[in-house]
């Protein structure tokens, strides 16, 4: 039997709205969870339930808020197999990758786990004597936290973890099509012992939210807003809080692209290439977008590449399969459109274009009536191309080719986007001159643009974000606020700038 799951506000289950059918990408007729959809009401009645709830949580010492985040690693851990399956049910990412996903959220765990003990202020000598100044980090408040489905428990969790280290309560709307991975996800926060109201989780369309989203902004009952999605969303998202005098975290798109220089070693930017451009069916917001290759090395890249792709293995998620279905029919419908762009305009170098069904199945592999779709590598994009400037979300990778660094470098920069890159090379000089020119957030050298670990900053410039940073200590600025603090013990009032001892 399917089951139903709905928002858990202040720890109660609220079942109001219209009802979605979370669909398993792989197999259309297979309904994994059927969502009620929550009104825009109850998403500001979700940011009140958590502004009560957060003031208490607040007071809770941060080392015993870090023992409930080693609980929550601990669950997941412990449940790491069965979330993984449903994450691979829902959204139709390999389980291999879902597993890896599973295993982000426990890294994320670890590492904050020991932050609650080390959430340091400082002490910061005064221009008076007998006048101390400190400096606090002090919770934001209510964290209103807005995810994708692509990685519908890892993303999530680089939100979830910090914030509520940091002492705040939050309010979590994921994805509709993600809504059951998500939904467990929250069971396993909530068996850590989080207490009601500290962590919400409304389950939402998009439009619903934004509404909801602006009433809670108005009120004053959300003071930090975390997006991952779209760049379009993001924008619209980042104007929303700017009326507010706020600045989200914006965690955005990336058309990321890939440098393979004269002296790679071709086969290690083969392999890159492919992970990158087709894990995750290319749906990930660090896939590869256009790979940059040396003109002298081209030719034997593109077939090396054609011959990977060819032979890469394509199908049911559950199996040891490069590439999955594409996550939901939305992203279908809309990948089909840049699909229509590429058989006028383009060279397409790795076989047949399109959804793989009975008609042009892929070897004997027919699609099962799943999103299935043809790997695409299209050689000859131009700097006037879609789909050399946009974002595609969707397995295909464009490559073109260049003659110097700086031509290279010009390329990589001009879709404006700047999250993730990488670079083939085995001379550091080109690194260095690689990373200075960048315009991204995170660079790769001889590695995949996608994969990055828990700890390091994760995020992007321009199209690719407002240059928040999650993960490691750089997300603490971003669900903390610095608060000063000067102690005057002289018995006197000492002016500042007026008092001070001349030179
Ligand atoms: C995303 O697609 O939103 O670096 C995040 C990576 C993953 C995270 C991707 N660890 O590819």
């Amino acid at each position: 039997m399917t089951s139903e799951i709905v928002s858990v506000i202040g720890g109660k289950e609220t079942s109001s709205g219209v009802t979605y059918e979370s669909v398993d990408p792989a197999h259309l007729d297979e309904v994994v969870a059927r969502v009620r959809l929550a009104d825009p009401g109850t998403f500001s009645s979700a940011c009140r339930t958590a502004a009560a709830a957060q003031r208490e949580w607040a007071r809770v010492p941060a080392p015993v808020r870090g023992r409930v985040i080693a609980s929550i690693g601990r669950l997941v851990e412990a449940n790491a197999v069965e979330l993984a399956r449903l994450v691979t049910r829902e959204i139709g990412k390999p389980y291999a990758e879902a597993l890896g996903e599973v295993r982000e959220i426990v890294d994320t765990c670890d590492f904050f786990l020991g932050e609650g003990r080390r959430l340091y202020g400082q002490t910061v000598p005064s221009e008076m004597p007998d006048k101390n100044l400190f400096t606090f980090r002090v919770p934001v408040g209510v964290a209103a936290v807005i995810t994708a489905g692509n990685f519908p428990v890892a993303v999530p969790s680089w939100y979830l973890v910090p914030a509520l280290l940091c002492g705040n309560a939050v309010v979590w709307k994921p994805a509709e099509y993600a809504a059951a991975s998500a939904h467990a996800l929250y069971r396993l926060f909530e068996a850590a012992g989080l207490p009601d109201g500290v962590l919400n989780l409304v389950l939402a369309d998009g439009a619903t939210t934004f509404e909801g989203l602006e009433a809670a902004l108005a009120e004053g009952t959300v003071h930090k807003v975390g997006f991952t999605g779209s760049t379009e969303v993001g924008r619209a998202v980042g104007e929303l809080c700017g009326r507010h005098l706020q600045s989200p975290c914006l965690e955005l798109g990336g058309k990321n692209p890939m440098v393979v220089m004269p002296d790679a070693d071709l086969d290690l930017a083969v392999e890159g290439a492919l992970f990158a451009g087709f894990g995750t069916a290319g749906q990930r917001c660090t896939s590869l977008g256009t790979v940059i290759v040396h003109e002298s090395v081209h030719d034997e890249f593109l077939s090396r590449y054609a011959r990977a792709v060819a032979g890469a293995a394509i199908g049911d998620p559950s199996g040891d399969v490069l590439c999955g279905p594409l996550l939901e029919r939305r992203f279908a419908d809309r990948y089909e459109e840049y699909l229509g762009w590429i058989l006028p305009h383009h060279t397409v170098v790795s076989g047949p274009v399109g959804r793989i069904t009975a008609d042009s199945p892929r070897g004997d592999f027919t699609g099962e009536g799943g999103l299935y779709y043809h790997p695409v590598v299209v050689d000859g994009v131009r700097p006037d191309d879609r789909l050399f400037l946009e974002e595609t979300f969707g397995p295909v990778v464009g490559v073109t080719s260049f003659t110097t660094l700086e031509e290279a470098l010009h390329l990589a920069n001009l879709p404006g986007y700047g999250l993730s890159c990488s670079i083939y090379t085995t001379d550091p000089a080109s690194v260095f001159r690689f990373r200075e020119g960048i315009g991204a957030g995170m660079v790769s050298v001889n590695n995949s643009t996608s994969g990055a670990e828990a700890h390091l900053p994760f995020g992007g410039n321009g199209r690719s974000g407002n240059g928040s940073r999650q993960s490691g200590v750089w997300v603490l600025d971003q669900f903390t606020r610095w608060q000063s603090m000067n102690w005057d013990h002289s018995g006197r009032l000492q002016k500042a700038q007026m008092d001070v001892a001349e030179i």
